[in-house]
């Protein structure tokens, strides 16, 4: 994934239609599409194909099994054009290391979620799933835009490690934030797909992450 604007779009419409229309809105203005549970079971998997015809794909699917299971999933994934994809690591280092070895590295992990009920059962443990996510070989963590300074903290532990940070925009976060406070990239859903004018909004966006770099 080509780090030129610094947004990745989460996807999560649940036509077809709609996906085509704000991709092509937007594709001038986002490094990567993220695809998550909504748009997959409306459209089925081979939107994953589709849609990285256009852009790298990110296959979100917070993969929390076994070892063995998240392996399978994570092939399917990655079989159909994934660049990369998203794993939980609750379930302890032998399941991420499975997502790893299946997505030859290409693994984010989630550590302390956005939402206010993120800061329930997640918060406390966030930064053990940092370190997990270090010592496993992922790729990255994801890091709420919503909290600033758990990115910065976050950031120390992780190094030199990619951090995606969903939660700005319907969700209370700013992207300028978020860039300064150590993330790579910020994941933008509906501030962008429900916006009236997608393409617009993109935009303003990649504006605002170039304010805070
Ligand atoms: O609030 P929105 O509409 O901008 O969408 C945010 C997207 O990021 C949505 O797809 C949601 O599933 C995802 N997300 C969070 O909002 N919070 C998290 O803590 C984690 C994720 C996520 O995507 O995890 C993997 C990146």
């Amino acid at each position: 994934m080509q780090k030129k604007n610094r947004i990745i779009l989460a996807l999560d419409v649940t036509s077809r239609a709609d996906a085509m229309r704000i991709v092509e809105a937007v594709k001038g203005y986002v490094d990567a599409i993220k695809i998550n549970w909504p748009l997959v079971l409306a459209t089925g998997p081979d939107i994953i194909r589709e849609m990285s015809r256009v852009k790298d794909v990110i296959c979100d699917f917070k993969i929390a099994d076994i070892p063995n299971t998240n392996k399978l999933i994570v092939e399917q994934a990655m079989s159909r054009g994934a660049s990369a994809v998203i794993c939980h690591g609750f379930t302890g280092d032998d399941s991420v290391k499975a997502c790893v070895d299946a997505a030859k590295g290409q693994v984010f992990v989630v550590t302390e979620m956005s939402h206010p009920g993120g800061k329930q059962f997640t918060a406390p443990v966030a930064d053990k799933l940092a370190t997990l996510a270090k010592s496993a070989g992922a790729r990255g963590i994801v890091a709420p835009a919503t909290r600033p300074e758990r990115i910065a903290a976050l950031r120390k532990i992780i190094g030199g490690l990619e951090i995606i940070s969903p939660g700005v925009g319907a969700q209370g976060g700013k992207a300028s934030d978020a860039i300064r406070a150590g993330a790579d990239y910020i994941i933008v859903g509906r501030a962008i797909y429900d916006a009236p004018d997608p393409g617009g909004a993109a935009k303003a966006l990649a504006d605002e992450v170039k304010e805070g770099m």
